[in-house]
C-alpha cells in the first residue's frame, strides 16, 4: 500500500470538500433532525459525504467507507482499509454559527489508524498525522505533550455532564470541574481532539461518540502522546458508539481514577 500517495490524495480531497462547504453558505441549507430533536443533519452533510464516497469508490475501489450519514458501506469488521468519515463534525455549529465545525477522517488498515485528518473548515486549520511519522498543525510539527496536573488543566466538557445522567455519577464530575483550572465546550468532538493534540486544552470527555467522530483525531492524538480510551479505560470501540476521553498522559489516569464513577 502506498500510504504516501493515499495521504496526498486524502488531503486534497478534504480541501476540495472544505471549499464546497464554504460555498454552500451561498445556497439553501435544509436542516432536519434525526431521532432526537437536537441531533441535526443538513443536505450539506449528506452531499459532502456522497462527494467523498464517489471519489473514494472511483479511485480506491477496494477500500471501504464508514460514514456518519450512511451512504458508505455496512461495516461489521475492521478488516482491510476503511475510511472513517464525518463529513461535518459539529453540525449544530455549522447551522447556528457557520463556523466551529470540521471534516474528520481516519484511514485505518485492519483496525490500525494509519492516517488522521481534522479540517477546521472556516479557520482553514488543517491537523493531520501519519502513523509513526508525527502530527502536524498546518505545516507545523506538533510537539509531544508533557504532563499537566488537573489543577492546571483546561478540560473540554459540555454542560450536560453536570445534569443527572443514567450512566455516570454527577458528584465526582462536579468535583473535577471545581478542581481543574477551567472548562471549555466547542461543540465538535473532532475540534476538541485537535485542541488536545495541539495543547490548547488538556483533556476532552464525551459520554457518547461514534467511530467517525474520533477515528481521525485518535491517529493525531497518538502521535503526540495523548491517551485515548473509553471511560472504562479500554480502547474505544470502532464499530459502534462508546464513551470517550482523550487527555495528556498522567491527567488521563488522574481523571479516570478520581472523577469517573460509572453507574
Ligand atoms: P455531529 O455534529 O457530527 O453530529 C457535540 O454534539 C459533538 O458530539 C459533535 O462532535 C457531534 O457530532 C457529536 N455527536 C455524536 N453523537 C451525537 C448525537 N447523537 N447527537 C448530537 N451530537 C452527537
Ligand atoms: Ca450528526
Ligand atoms: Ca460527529
Ligand atoms: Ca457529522
Amino acid at each position: 500500500m502506498n500510504w504516501g500517495a493515499i495521504d496526498r490524495y486524502a488531503k486534497s480531497l478534504i480541501k476540495e470538500a472544505g471549499h464546497k462547504i464554504r460555498i454552500s453558505f451561498f445556497s439553501t441549507i435544509d436542516v432536519d433532525s434525526k431521532a432526537e430533536a437536537n441531533d441535526l443533519v443538513t443536505n450539506i452533510d449528506r452531499e459532502i459525504e456522497r462527494f467523498f464516497i464517489s471519489r473514494i469508490k472511483r479511485d480506491f475501489p477496494e477500500h471501504r467507507i464508514f460514514g456518519e450519514e450512511g451512504f458508505g458501506d455496512e461495516i461489521e469488521s475492521l478488516d482491510g482499509v476503511i475510511w472513517m468519515l464525518d463529513p461535518i463534525d459539529g453540525t449544530m455549529n455549522f447551522v447556528h454559527q457557520k463556523r466551529n465545525f470540521a471534516i474528520s477522517l481516519g484511514i485505518y488498515a485492519d483496525g490500525i489508524g494509519m492516517l488522521g485528518y481534522i479540517y477546521d473548515v472556516m479557520n482553514d486549520d488543517f491537523y493531520h498525522a501519519f502513523k509513526d511519522e508525527g502530527a502536524y498543525f498546518n505545516d507545523e510539527r506538533l510537539p509531544v505533550l508533557q504532563e499537566t496536573p488537573l489543577a492546571e488543566a483546561v478540560i473540554g466538557v459540555n454542560a450536560s455532564w453536570v445534569a443527572p445522567n443514567r450512566r455516570i455519577e454527577n458528584g465526582p464530575i462536579a468535583d473535577m470541574v471545581r478542581h481543574c483550572r477551567g472548562t471549555r465546550s466547542y461543540g465538535s468532538a473532532a475540534i476538541e481532539l485537535a485542541y488536545v493534540s495541539s495543547g490548547r486544552i488538556d483533556a476532552y470527555l464525551s459520554l457518547r461518540l461514534s467511530p467517525w467522530d474520533i477515528a481521525g483525531g485518535m491517529v493525531i492524538a497518538q502521535e503526540v502522546g495523548a491517551v485515548t480510551t473509553n471511560l472504562k479505560g479500554e480502547q474505544p470501540h470502532l464499530l459502534g458508539q462508546d464513551t470517550f476521553i482523550v487527555a495528556r498522559p498522567g491527567l488521563h489516569d488522574e481523571i479516570l481514577r478520581n472523577y469517573i464513577k460509572l453507574k
